[in-house]
């Protein structure tokens, strides 16, 4: 196989802008095409482009010989709530669309993020299995679940190779994340440094499944280079990390900040929380590609903040 020429598209968010740098490490920076809806000023090939429009993804994979794509755009949960037209024709009809270019121009492989929120209140909540009741009550968990459904078919009908993880909640500080429930868990660290103090939009016990976002990056790469023949899901993998709730995250915050307050406001996004797992069974992952978490919570919360620092300069 010659080296890939990969587009990302949806680059400018939270997981594109640090799955570019990781993708050119790995097969070079002028292999890497990057496409959002606004320029990203990056140091890559860039390309403005709407996921909706399917012609212009189409000329887009023509122009730059791409072989491989990661599909990221989307609006997520607390967005897609606001927004549920506006969710289903980015999240379906843009899916849609990129699966229907990946078989026209013969891709080799495609990666899409699925997410926990395809489950819903009636799965299981904790250690949630890979196979289980799917009834997600978000407007994003319907459209990831559909998704994932519709990555299996184009394998099982077109052969496409198409690859997916459940993401948890990604926590990250080069980019913030935007429209998710899991955002309170990144916005916490900047409203630390900046004020000592963070108004949380979910309760003290809400506990999540979580992830650094090395971890996922790590994960992603793993995943689209693992052996198609080991590969026994083409829906999505559940792929697990952390599991903490925003009073445990501020107490390991505490360890290195003590005057560190938090209060607690939860909002619409509480709801949205409740209907998620607190955490996942990743046995598939690790058996299948052999999928292995690094990072600890007090590992994360320190590097996050050794980062956070050092970016918003301050002591
Ligand atoms: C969200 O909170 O909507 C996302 C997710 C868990 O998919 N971070």
């Amino acid at each position: 196989m010659s080296t890939p020429k990969v587009l990302i598209i949806g680059a400018g968010g939270q997981l594109g802008q640090e799955l570019a740098p990781a993708l050119a490490r790995q097969f070079g920076q002028e292999q890497l095409v990057l496409s959002d809806l606004k320029p990203l000023g990056s140091v890559y090939a860039e390309e403005l482009l709407d996921v909706t429009d399917k012609a212009a993804l189409a000329a887009v994979v023509q122009k730059h010989r791409i072989t491989h794509i990661y599909h990221l755009a989307a609006l997520l949960s607390a967005t897609g709530e606001k927004n549920p037209g506006l969710a289903w024709q980015i999240n379906m009809q843009g899916l849609l669309n990129v699966l229907d270019v990946c078989v026209e121009a013969k891709i080799e492989r495609l990666f899409w993020p699925s997410s926990i929120a395809v489950f819903g209140p009636t799965t299981p909540r904790h250690n949630t299995p890979q196979r289980t009741i799917i009834e997600p009550a978000t407007i994003y968990g319907i459209t990831k679940q559909a998704g994932e459904h519709l990555c299996d078919w184009y394998f099982r009908k077109h052969g496409l190779d198409v690859r997916s993880l459940r993401y948890p909640g990604l926590i990250s500080w080069k980019a913030e994340p935007g429209g998710g429930t899991t955002d309170y868990a990144v916005h916490i660290f900047f409203e630390a440094l900046r004020h000592n103090a963070y108004t949380c939009f979910l309760g003290a016990g809400s506990a999540l499944p979580m992830m650094y976002m090395p971890d996922a990056v790590r994960a992603t790469l793993e995943l689209m280079a693992a052996p198609a023949e080991k590969l026994s899901i083409r829906t999505s993998y559940n792929l697990s990390a952390l599991s903490f709730t925003p009073a445990e995250l501020a107490a390991t915050l505490q360890k290195l900040l003590p005057d560190f307050r938090m209060d607690y406001a939860p909002d619409f996004r509480q709801a949205i929380a409740d209907s998620w797992p607190a955490s996942i069974d990743d046995s598939e992952a690790r058996k299948d590609w052999g999928w292995q978490p690094e990072w600890s919570l007090d590992a994360m919360v320190q590097d996050m903040l050794t980062n956070i620092r050092q970016k918003l300069q301050v002591a």
